[in-house]
C-alpha cells in the first residue's frame, strides 16, 4: 500500500519510481533499434534520434498513446509506459518503421 502510493506520487510528480527501469531505443538507418522490447508497468523508453534525419515517433495504442512530435537528430525524449498491454510504436514519417513493446 505505501509502495502504490510512493508510486502514484512519483507519477504526478512527473519522476521515475526508483525502480523503474530505463531503456534506449535508438532510431539509426530509419528502424528502431531493439524492434520489441518487454517492459513492466512504470518502465520508461529513451527515445534517441540516432538519424541524420527527423522521426516523428509516436503510439496510438489505448493506454500507451503518445506523440513525440517532430525529433530532431541527436535529440533523446523520455516516454513512461504506465498501462500493461501490447504497444505499437510508430514513426509518421517513415512507415516502415515499427517497434512492438509488450508491457507486463
Ligand atoms: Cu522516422
Amino acid at each position: 500500500m505505501i509502495r502504490t502510493g510512493a508510486f502514484v506520487a512519483a507519477l504526478l510528480a512527473g519522476l521515475s519510481p526508483a525502480w523503474a527501469k530505463e531503456v534506449t531505443v535508438t532510431q539509426k538507418g530509419q528502424q528502431f533499434n531493439p524492434r520489441t522490447l518487454t517492459l513492466k508497468v512504470g518502465d520508461e523508453i529513451v527515445f534517441l534520434n540516432d538519424d541524420t534525419g527527423t522521426h516523428n515517433v509516436f503510439s496510438e495504442s489505448p493506454g500507451n498513446a503518445f506523440d513525440l512530435k517532430a525529433q530532431r537528430p541527436g535529440t533523446r525524449t523520455n516516454v513512461t509506459f504506465s498501462s500493461a498491454g501490447q504497444v505499437d510504436v510508430r514513426c509518421a514519417i517513415h512507415p516502415t518503421m515499427r517497434l512492438s513493446v509488450t508491457v507486463e
